[in-house]
């Protein structure tokens, strides 16, 4: 895709994808991208479809998404799979979306593991049934010697329970002595999310036109931009991920000396 020929290209002709992408690279990459997946079920109802073929849809638009990132030379990626309030869903529909990560990584791992990218889970894995839990740790361990993009699906995750399990932990080192409470200061404190291993995101991308966060990451997206857009997840393509990149640039251009003061 990043044909080194297009780089000779002359300027008159039209921008295809791929000279949007190079343009894109000369300019400052978001380092971590998360985005809200949302718009598979109204996606379904527009084709009078059932909501898991919306599910499935959104779905395959993970891959392509995944692959671009990667090649663009994002560090991590982080995808809202499912939310801890997504279980009040009919149960048909929680057992069709639990069968997804194995469906997604049946196909998709081995091309993953090809492309040196790193797949991790942040969730409550206690809830999670077997089978997926299976697949999801199968493909961490199949790509943990990895050091491309990580991959970080959410999965039953919730923000405010992470805060909180981060609070009863950091209150138990107080209590037993290790830690002292005047000492905790943001790194201590993101060292106990399930973020602790990635830099906060610098980009938000919420599809679907909810302008929400819904639980999702509130410690880490503290200084990120919001890129909110009215774009169905499942229709989501190439094109939209570079125009939210291209507006994050114009962004951090904009307020260029400001952001490395402020993270
Ligand atoms: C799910 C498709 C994307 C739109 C949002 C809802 C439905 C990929 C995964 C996945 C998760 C973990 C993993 C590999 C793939 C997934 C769920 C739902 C529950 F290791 N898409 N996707 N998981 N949807």
């Amino acid at each position: 895709m990043l044909d080194k020929m297009k780089l000779w290209k002359s300027t008159k002709e039209p921008d295809t994808l791929d000279d949007r992408i190079i343009e894109c690279m000369k300019y400052q990459m978001p380092n971590h991208i998360a985005i809200i997946m949302d718009g598979n079920g109204r996606w379904a109802n527009k084709r009078a479809m059932p909501r898991v073929a919306g599910h499935h849809e959104g779905m395959k638009a993970v891959r392509p998404i995944t692959r671009l990132a990667s090649r663009m030379g994002v560090q991590a990626l982080t995808l809202y799979a499912f939310s801890t309030e997504n279980w009040i869903r009919p149960k048909l529909e929680v057992d069709y979306l639990m069968k997804l990560p194995e469906e997604f990584l049946g196909t998709f791992l081995p091309e993953l593991i090809e492309e040196n990218v790193q797949v991790r889970m942040m969730g409550e894995r206690s809830q999670i049934p077997a089978h997926t839990l299976k697949a999801v740790e199968k493909a961490v361990k199949a790509t943990e010697q990895n050091n491309g993009m990580v991959l970080n699906f959410a999965l039953n995750y919730g923000s405010r329970s992470e805060i909180l399990n981060a609070v009863k932990s950091l209150a138990e080192q107080v209590q037993e002595g290790k830690l002292h409470a005047h000492e905790i200061d943001d790194a201590i404190f993101s060292s106990h999310l399930m973020t602790s291993h990635l830099n906060d995101p610098d980009l938000l991308i919420r599809t679907s036109g909810e302008i929400r966060l819904s639980n999702f990451m509130l410690w880490q997206l503290a200084y990120a931009e919001f890129w909110f857009t009215d774009v169905l997840w499942p229709d989501f393509s190439d094109a939209h991920l570079i125009e939210a990149i291209e507006g994050f640039q114009k962004r951090s251009r904009r307020y260029g000396g400001l952001k490395s003061e402020e993270s």
